[in-house]
């Protein structure tokens, strides 16, 4: 068993509604349990003109291999009617692998930790929510040195119901 953290973003048809039906679809994977969800927050696009995102983080513990673990996340986004038109495209669902443990995968289909983690307060703060105070990245930084780097500027934590 793993802990693995995953970036979940919505832009499209009722954002929220796609969090809590993917999260629903993370709970349902082999090999796997849903540890914890963060709350949900809003924030703007980071490419213009594009509708504000709905981010949240959820933590797995699971035993499947990352590239299957991706194969079923794919499987998730495609479900729920993800198309791919452009890269960066708004969607219906994005479920990204932040973290693998304490691994460092770099093959052609998977980068993890992934590229925009330390940039992305939409990630940070979510992930801070559900991971330990000591969590480090497989390059020794830790995840109160990320949040300092990066503030809390436009982000609006949801209530929880
Ligand atoms: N891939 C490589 N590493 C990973 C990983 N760690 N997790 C590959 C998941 N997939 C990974 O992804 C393209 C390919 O990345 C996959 O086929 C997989 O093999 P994709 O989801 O099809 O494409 P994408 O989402 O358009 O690209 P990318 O780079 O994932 O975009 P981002 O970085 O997710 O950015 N603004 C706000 N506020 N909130 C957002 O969530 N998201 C984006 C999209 C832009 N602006 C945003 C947000
Ligand atoms: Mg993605």
């Amino acid at each position: 068993m793993e802990r693995i953290y995953i970036g979940m973003g919505s832009n499209l048809a009722d954002p929220a509604e796609q969090l809590r039906s993917a999260i629903e679809a993370l709970g349902q994977l082999s090999q796997t349990s849903l540890a914890g969800v963060s709350a949900f927050y809003q924030s703007d696009s980071l490419l213009p003109g594009q509708p504000r995102y709905t981010n949240a983080v959820a933590a797995l513990d699971s035993s499947l291999a990352p590239l299957e673990l991706l194969d079923a996340l794919q499987a998730i986004e495609n479900d729920q009617g993800r198309e791919r038109l452009e890269r960066w495209g708004p969607r219906t669902l994005d479920l990204d692998i932040l973290l693998f443990g304490d691994r460092l995968i770099d093959e052609p289909r998977l980068k993890v930790p992934h590229y925009q983690i330390q940039e992305r307060a939409f990630v940070l703060y979510p992930l801070a929510e559900l991971a330990p105070q000591g969590l480090r990245l497989p390059d020794g930084r830790t995840l109160p040195d990320l949040l300092a780097a990066c503030p809390f500027v436009g982000l609006e934590r949801l209530p929880t119901d």
